[in-house]
């Protein structure tokens, strides 16, 4: 190990969710969380041996450690549109209180681009699909798990990289009715070496000291990519105020599992699940774009260090 595990630890039984443990997978990986009737729930991309198209499948936990992942998917290709749905990965869940509605936003993958497809359910037994809600590329979308001053509150990643698009960097959009979106704004760039050629963030949860973020970077060498995590801490009142990032990386590439798989050298969340009373953040996290790990830590630790970072720059 050359990576000192100093705010979000391993677990020991890591990684937790594996191929072998699914019939006919090549690959469990990314995936998004939540909380439901105090149930840990994953929404697990599972890939297929055959190569043929991945989906989406619930996994189920009471300890949070030992999950139980549905035979039957719970997004598939999307029927509506399936000419421009070519690869069912990374879907973010938010919770919005206001509405008690589960909100699920995925990329559609296509000739077409990347676009964005938005999902709700209220029980994690029937998806509905809502509408396309971004224009190409997009593959990052990011719902705040709550209305700011009335509005619902987008992270978005418009385009791939950084070279030459513009892209890889964070925008902010405003939304009355979740479908909709506008006023964006420019939100954050890659800014030290761990995300030097791009960030992606995760559903922004609410917390006492701001909107809290876990955001993945890549940074790029002659041997390949590299994905790490950082976070993010936004104004609670006007959420295009940065108030704290890490400059550290808070989880990096330094477990067999996450240097070797499908894709080497990757950890990869699509959300977190943070517990303001436990004093506890848990990422759920894609390796190698293979495996599910699982790390954690105190979330207090995790704001402290965003805030101090920030400040001292
Ligand atoms: C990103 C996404 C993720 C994937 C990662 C590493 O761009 O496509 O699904 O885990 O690359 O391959």
């Amino acid at each position: 190990m050359y990576y000192k595990e100093e705010y979000l630890f391993r677990h020991p039984e890591n990684p937790i969710i594996k191929p072998a443990d699914v019939d006919n997978a090549y690959a469990t990986f990314n995936c998004g969380q939540t909380m439901y009737n105090g149930k840990t729930i994953l929404l697990v991309a599972v890939q297929p041996m055959d190569n043929s198209h991945p989906a989406i499948h619930v996994a189920e936990s009471d300890d949070g450690v030992h999950f139980k992942l549905r035979k039957e998917p719970f997004i598939e290709k999307s029927k509506n549109f399936p000419s421009i749905d070519n690869w069912t990965i990374d879907p973010r869940v938010t919770y919005i209180p206001e509405d008690d509605m589960y909100y699920i936003t995925r990329p559609l993958d296509s000739p077409w681009g990347t676009a964005v497809m938005l999902g709700r359910t209220k029980d994690f037994e029937t998806y509905e699909e809502m509408d396309i809600v971004a224009l190409p590329n997009n593959r990052v979308p990011c719902i705040f798990g709550g209305k700011v001053n009335g509005q619902y509150v987008r992270l978005d990643r418009p385009n791939p990289s950084g070279s030459g698009d513009g892209g890889g960097r964070l925008w902010i959009s405003f939304s009355n009715d979740l479908i909709h979106w506008g006023e964006h704004r420019p939100l954050l760039a890659p800014f030290t070496l761990w995300n030097w050629t791009k960030i992606g963030p995760t559903p922004p949860v609410k917390t006492k000291d701001g909107w809290f973020s876990i955001i993945h970077g890549v940074t790029q060498s002659c041997s390949g990519r590299r994905y790490s995590m950082g976070a993010l801490l936004l104004d609670l009142d006007d959420p295009r105020k940065i108030i704290g990032r890490t400059n550290t990386p808070i989880l990096t590439p330094d477990a067999p599992y996450e240097y070797m798989g499908t894709v080497p050298n990757v950890v990869f969340p699509c959300g977190f699940i943070a517990d303001e009373n436990k004093d506890e953040l848990r990422v759920y996290y894609g390796a190698a774009d293979t495996y599910v790990g699982l790390a954690s830590g105190r979330l207090s630790r995790i704001i402290e260090l965003c805030k101090e970072e920030y400040k001292a720059d």
